[in-house]
């Protein structure tokens, strides 16, 4: 992928030259024959290059300086590399790639260091005993918000292959906790944070038998499957999920799918689109329809409209649940009862489900069906309160009437998939198959512009096949009309051809203040698996440390009892365990040669004493598979058995000195008495 990142980075760099030379960016290929300086100089590098003056243009609009800060930063989930991507905006600078699901050894995780390596032992799912997950299909960050807007304290991603949520410290960027959701086998758009971070939610993507771990052919799928809405409690200290203040609610075996949190007027509530009402289950070959047919026969398939405040305090109630696998769990029948769950039909085999700024529009895309559909939460709590439904599903949940719901539809095209929006009251949706985005306004009560409401106002294509997109502080009370990125499933063309495997396409878009027409300025390929969801926060938001304080512990973030200090390094051998307490500072480890014996059980404590930004060393051991980084102020601990017998060299795998190459030493491990063998024998 090098190749490729230079040929995007070299773009900017000739802007600079532009702005060195002092010239207006106005090069008119008339202009300014007779000077070699001025726009005379543009001209020509354009033309050297190629450029049209919309390029030149493109390129400042996008353009940070060597050494100069974005204005934002996005977090990409890195879909099946399992990983999570900082992105800076608008230069559209990959900042770091955050490992979330998959071992990642840049980082050191899970490749010995305790904290990764509890993260992912921890995040193993409880049903069916002795996965070992290595990897993970991250989709849909979500960021905590304050009030309704990111506060940059945490991340959370869910993974949509294995059903767990992983989080991530927004102080270190690393990520503390995985949590396998107790009966939710995969996931796939249902996360979301509610606006004070009070839970963050996922759903099941397919049903699965219930009880949860049991076997049922997919024959008695209406009776013995069902989904689950998870609403994971956030400790408002430390951003960990904790199951024991958590509850589910029990759904029908449809496929849950994308999910917003309600705001404002809809706080307190939460909107699942859901496909698959059908049931269909697939069966090609034996008989059957296969999914795709079978699960897009309905005209309407149904958003599930819940209240979750009302749901936490019937989770809190004596003998509303049942305690499922560590969680509490509200049966669909309590749910019902207790008037938690609606159902609203949404056309055409819907994607998207997303809650404007305000809170009172819920905008739904159905992928067959040009439209955009607009529920108005208002007319959806007024039709609760007077029990207008027109029947219920097959499993006893109120449906709401379609058309007393109902704000608006309107056509925007092709494909429609998901929405986001401006602050300015219009909605931007990326539609599929037209490979475009469509900009279109919401109701009068939101729009800021003067504009005729429910109204296409304008489309731009993108290359290709959009999925999602995202918007600056898009998923906020408080979307900034900055700009606006396109999530592009295919590039086909738009790069230097690396195999058949291409990479996926981010286009930024500026959204001009929400005024004006949207603008195409630049393409990123994404080198890493498929991006599917991104959160754009405010980079002044973000809090993070740029060091340590000496003797951190990450996972608590706390000193470490394991800390020591210069001069005091030791050994301590207690029968079989022994255990080391070391240093790091450029450019030795002390002590540097470790003598253990075979068979014992090593607990190697290990102090980056520095305090200087960036000095961050590396750990390796050669064939122990054993890959750390030591950041600067970090205590970081390993505990192995040294299985192999040989002598094996370790070493500082970060850069960190004229001297960094000296920086090793040796791990000696004596051959148990029984084990001595001749060299090569
Ligand atoms: Cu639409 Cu996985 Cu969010 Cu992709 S999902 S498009
Ligand atoms: Cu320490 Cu290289």
């Amino acid at each position: 992928m090098k190749p490729l990142r230079r040929a995007v980075r070299a773009f900017p760099v000739l802007v600079a030259a532009l702005l060195v030379a002092g010239a207006s960016v106005s090069c008119s290929s008339s202009s300014n024959k007779s000077s070699s300086t001025g726009s005379g100089d543009l001209d020509t590098i354009a033309k050297e290059r190629g450029l049209t003056p919309e390029d030149m243009k493109h390129a400042l609009q996008q353009f940070v300086p060597p050494g100069k800060h974005d204005d934002y930063v996005m977090f990409a989930s890195g879909g099946h590399a399992g990983q999570v991507l900082a992105i800076g905006m608008p230069s559209m600078r990959i900042l770091k790639e955050i490992a979330v699901f998959t071992p990642e050894p840049w980082q050191g995780f899970g490749y010995g260091a305790d904290w990764g390596d509890k993260a992912l032992k921890d995040g193993n799912p409880a049903i069916p005993a002795g996965t070992d997950l290595t990897w993970g299909d991250t989709h849909h960050p979500a960021l905590s918000e304050t009030n309704g807007d990111y506060d940059g304290r945490w991340l959370y991603i869910n993974d949509r292959a294995n059903g767990r949520v992983g989080f991530v410290d927004l102080k270190d960027f690393r990520t503390k906790q995985i949590v396998a959701v107790p009966n939710i086998q995969t996931s796939h758009g249902g996360m979301f944070i509610t606006p004070n971070s009070d839970y963050v939610h996922v759903s099941s993507a397919f049903p699965e038998p219930w009880p949860p771990g049991s076997y049922a052919d997919v024959k008695d799928y209406k009776e013995k499957f069902r989904g689950a809405s998870a609403w994971l409690k956030i400790d408002p200290a430390t951003g960990r999920m904790d199951l024991s203040q958590s509850f589910e609610i029990e759904l029908p075996p449809y496929n849950q799918d994308l999910a917003d949190a309600g705001k404002l007027v809809s706080d307190g509530w939460g909107f699942i689109g859901s496909f698959n009402t059908e049931m269909a289950t697939g069966g090609n070959m034996e008989g059957g329809k296969s999914l795709e047919a079978g699960a897009s026969l309905n005209n309407f398939d149904y958003l599930h409209a819940i209240n979750w405040k009302k749901a936490a305090e019937v989770a809190k109630a004596a003998g509303k649940t049942e305690e499922m696998n560590g969680i509490k769990v509200i049966r669909l029948k309590t749910a019902i009862d207790e008037g938690l769950i609606y159902m609203i039909p949404e056309p055409k085999s819907p994607h998207g489900a997303d809650v404007d700024p305000s809170g009172r529009y819920i905008v739904v895309g159905g992928k067959l069906d040009p439209h955009v559909t607009i529920f108005d939460f208002n007319k959806i709590q007024a039709a609760i309160g007077k029990k207008d439904y027109e029947g219920t599903d097959p499993f006893g949940i109120p449906i709401l009437k379609f058309e007393s719901v109902l704000a608006a539809q309107v056509e925007v095209g092709a494909g429609p998939l998901h929405t986001q929006f401006d602050g300015m009251g219009h909605g931007y949706t990326s539609m599929f198959l037209a490979s475009a985005v469509a900009k279109f306004t919401l109701g009068d009560d939101v729009v800021k512009t003067g504009e005729k409401p429910f109204t296409l106002v304008d489309t731009i294509k993108v290359n290709y096949n959009i999925g999602h997109l995202a918007i600056t502080e898009g998923d906020t009370e408080h979307p900034e009309p900055k700009y606006l990125v396109a999530l592009n499933k295919w590039s086909i063309d738009r790069f230097l051809t690396v195999g058949p495997l291409h990479p996926q396409n981010f286009q930024l878009i500026d959204l001009k203040g929400g005024n004006g027409p949207m603008e195409l300025i630049a393409d990123m390929p994404i080198g890493m698996a498929e991006p599917h969801y991104t959160q754009i926060i405010k980079a002044d938001k973000l809090k993070a440390l740029d060091v340590y304080p000496a003797d951190t512990d990450s996972i608590t973030m706390a000193p470490s009892k394991d800390a020591i200090k210069f001069g005091d390094e030791k050994v301590v051998r207690n029968g079989s365990e022994v255990e080391i307490w070391m240093t790091a500072q450029r450019s030795h480890f002390t002590p540097d040669i470790i003598r253990v014996k075979q068979g014992d059980h090593v607990k190697l404590h290990i102090t980056n004493i520095e305090q200087t930004k960036d000095a961050t060393h590396g750990f390796a051991i050669a064939d122990y598979n054993i890959q750390a980084s030591l950041e600067p102020g970090e205590v970081t601990n390993f505990d192995f058995v040294a299985d192999k017998p040989g002598s094996y060299d370790f070493y500082c795998t970060e850069f960190c000195s004229a001297l960094h190459l000296e920086m090793a030493g040796w791990l000696l491990v004596e051959p148990a008495a029984s084990a001595v063998a001749a060299p090569g024998g």
